[in-house]
């Protein structure tokens, strides 16, 4: 099988790309890893060479081409059947997919207001009620997680590398994450 090449920006500010990372990392899987710098002149020159959608992550296979982390996740777990990547249970995985894909696709307050820094702490920075709106949303879904699917859900590496990245952004500002 050919080898796997992992496009990603810088792992402090890019969440998307971690999310490929943590569960290719977690699963074992051997890959080659590419760091391009974001926010450089030529960060969009750099990503385009390996995707014309000019956004890291993306995954290099031989000749497939995945770019979008959940895609990527999905190809994964397409070709690494053996390992566990989605719950087996089909309510568990209906739950787990929904739950990725809000993920993949909501949370836009969170995400413009407090943009991933794993190096900088800003306690007091201050958060609007849509930003506060979607830290309870992320509480709410864990604590439902847990409750119906106890460490199902949590050992799904597809749904668990997607839901915990955000949780960088609060945990930086000292926001409380309490399920
Ligand atoms: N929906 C995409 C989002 C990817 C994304 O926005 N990546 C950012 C870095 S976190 C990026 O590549 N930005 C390009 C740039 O900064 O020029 C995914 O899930 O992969």
């Amino acid at each position: 099988m050919a080898d796997l090449h992992l496009v990603i920006g810088n792992k402090a500010y890019s969440s998307w790309s971690l999310r490929p990372w943590i569960a290719m990392k977690a699963q074992g899987l051997a890959f080659r890893e590419t760091v391009i710098g974001l926010q450089q002149l030529d960060t969009n020159a750099q990503i385009k060479k390996y995707s014309a959608a000019a956004k890291v992550p993306v995954l290099l296979h031989g000749a497939i081409t995945v770019w979008e982390s959940l895609a990527i996740l999905d190809y994964l777990a397409d070709t690494f059947p053996e390992k566990a990547w989605w719950p087996k249970d089909i309510p568990a995985r209906a739950h787990a997919r929904a739950v990725s894909a809000e993920m993949h696709a909501g949370f836009s307050n969170l995400r413009s207001h407090m943009t991933m820094n794993i190096r900088k702490s800003v306690p007091n920075k201050s958060r609007s009620d849509a930003v506060n709106a979607d830290i309870s949303r992320i509480n709410a879904l864990w604590k439902e997680c847990r409750g119906r699917f106890g460490g199902r859900l949590d050992r799904s590496c597809s749904a668990r590398s997607r839901t915990r990245m955000p949780c960088t952004r609060p945990l930086s500002r000292a926001s409380r994450l309490t399920a």
